[in-house]
């Protein structure tokens, strides 16, 4: 092997390395820390910077073990009158929309057989946050960014525990803002993860947004149960290894042609 190849071969693994960064999980809560019947907003998230309250009451929303996808989950009540909603909100300083990376946010959910209905915001997007809900049909369904709708087609489990995911890719930021687009993937006890969307528009988001998941119950009296709420981050790897050492391979096999 030349010396030359060695080099080339030296910079594409350096390239590889300085780029291929693990996800930074900047949001995160599976509430196993928690006390029995502690009140959610009494308490900061695992990861992130906190929980609060946006529909309803602190003691709609108790963490305890009897429904739970792992030690404990978070119990959201809706009363007869009234809604049930929280938001928790990644780490200040790094759970933030930032250029050319791919942002994951899961959450689980069990309705536990009650007949109720849900929905979770993903995000932080000026005009329309993307979220999906359980229709009353009980199938799930998404908004894009601009508030677009669209049917999974896919049943929610009525009694177990269904992870819903987003994958978010932003792009370079273009006057203060970033365009993203997104998939959705759905994981139920009868089906392995699936992607049921792609492609969809996530909208403009200012740069710097702080990220944030807001689970809420949206039927009166009942109780559902949410666990294993995440949000993480990763850069997208530009260029890649591998792309640099399709471009270098022929410029080198030319140059030794050339010496040859
Ligand atoms: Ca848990």
């Amino acid at each position: 092997m030349s010396h030359r190849f060695v080099c080339i071969m030296g910079i594409v693994a350096c390239s590889s390395l300085a780029v291929r960064a693990d996800a930074a999980v900047v949001f995160s809560d599976n509430f196993d820390s928690a006390s029995e019947g502690q009140q959610l907003t009494s308490r900061s998230p695992d990861v992130g910077a906190s929980w609060g309250l946006i529909n309803g009451t602190d003691a709609n929303h108790i963490i305890q073990s009897a429904v739970n996808n792992g030690g404990k989950a978070l119990q959201q009540t809706r009363g007869a009158s009234g809604g049930a909603a929280v938001r928790g909100v990644a780490d200040f300083s790094t759970g933030i929309a930032t250029p050319n990376t791919v942002v994951t946010a899961k959450i689980d959910l069990n309705l536990a057989g009650n007949g109720g209905t849900a929905s979770c915001d993903f995000g932080y997007q000026s005009s329309h946050d993307p979220y999906f809900f359980v229709h009353p049909d009980g199938t799930y369904r998404l908004t894009d960014g601009n508030g677009n709708f669209s049917n999974t087609g896919l049943t929610a489990s009525t009694n177990g525990w269904d992870t819903l995911e987003w994958v978010l890719t932003y792009g370079a930021d273009s006057g203060g803002q970033l365009p993203g687009t997104f998939s959705f993937f759905i994981t139920t006890p009868s089906m392995a993860r699936t992607e049921v969307a792609s492609g969809l528009n996530d909208g403009l988001t200012d740069t710097g947004s702080i990220l944030r998941l807001l689970p809420s119950n949206q039927t009166n009296n009942t109780a559902i149960y949410w666990d294993n709420a995440a949000i993480s981050i990763a850069e997208i790897p530009e260029p890649t290894g591998f792309a640099f050492l399709v471009a270098a391979v022929p410029a080198m096999i030319r140059h030794r042609r050339k010496l040859a």
